[in-house]
């Protein structure tokens, strides 16, 4: 048979074997890429030893270089900030700014799953500004119901967009001098896109979670994630690039007053990923499916 024949026979048994393991799994499974615990049993408060999770992101190969962003649209922007830059991929000496990192699953010294804990919601509250046409942090974490402050520096309109899968979609005018704006997520939703209506170049990253478990690297690529119960969990490292984002996991050991080490490194083959899948599905290796 020729390719084309080939590689929709592969396709068509893909695709009857997804639906398979979906009829399997009964369609209750919502964890894909939501950092959702779906928790049944609560723990209460955790108040066991903990230790830290610490690392710093790498960048392996050449990084994608900052783009100039053209500001004519609204000349206050020009103005505010004339030589305004991408800043999706902030990366110096090979270290990764803006990468969110964050404890998605696992289970705690004792044997409980740390998702199982209840954790109170900090009356702290995250500001998210808007200064130079720019979202200033450009990737943050919030708690589940944490107060969220938005506020806008510049001297135009601003129209603040998130658009999440899980929680409830907003938008909402920001003229110059408003009151800051105040939101919360409810549910757990790792990462939520922000952008604003009015400058389309303005994109934020927000992760939303039940626990306070999470860190985003600096400019010096490194991160820490403080207070961790002694167990072992997954730790993922999300940045943003491609459509969704590009993720890497690891599994770590936290010990009671411990300091676990983290590094991720970005880039290099890890762009494989970017290839159209169609192409890769003659290849295909198909899994024996387990009842
Ligand atoms: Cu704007």
């Amino acid at each position: 048979m020729n390719k084309q024949t080939k590689v929709w026979l592969v396709l068509s048994i893909a695709l009857s074997m997804l639906a398979l393991s979906s009829a399997c799994s009964g369609g209750g499974d919502q964890k894909a890429g939501t950092g959702n615990t779906n928790t049944t049993a609560e723990a209460g408060p955790y108040s066991g030893p903990t230790g830290t999770i610490s690392g710093v992101i790498s960048y392996n190969g050449t990084p994608p270089a900052p783009k100039k962003i053209d500001t004519t649209a609204d000349p206050v922007c020009g103005q505010k900030n004339p030589n305004l830059m991408t800043d999706d991929a902030i990366i110096k000496d090979g270290k990764v700014a803006n990468t969110f990192v964050y404890i998605k699953e696992g289970t705690v010294e004792g044997g409980k799953k740390i998702g199982d804990y209840s954790w109170a919601t900090p009356t702290s509250e995250v500001q998210l500004d808007q200064n130079g046409c720019h979202y200033a942090p450009h990737v943050l974490g919030v708690m589940v119901n944490q107060k969220l402050k938005i506020t806008n520096s510049d001297a135009t309109q601003h129209n603040i967009h998130p658009t999440p899968k899980l929680n409830q979609e907003w938008n909402q005018t920001q003229a110059n001098g408003a009151p800051p704006i105040e939101k919360a997520f409810s549910r757990s939703e790792v990462l939520i896109p922000v952008k604003c209506n009015q400058h389309p170049w303005m994109k934020a990253y927000i992760g939303v979670l039940k626990h306070p478990l999470f860190s985003v690297s600096s400019d010096t690529g490194a991160f820490e994630i403080k207070g961790v119960p002694a167990g072992k969990y997954t730790v993922v490292a999300w940045r943003e690039g491609g459509a969704n984002g590009e993720e890497k996991t690891m599994e770590v050991t936290v010990t009671a007053n411990g300091a676990a080490k983290a590094d991720f490194t970005f880039g290099g083959a890890a762009s494989s990923s970017t290839k159209p899948s169609l192409q890769m599905m003659p290849a295909l290796e198909l899994p024996v499916m387990k009842h």
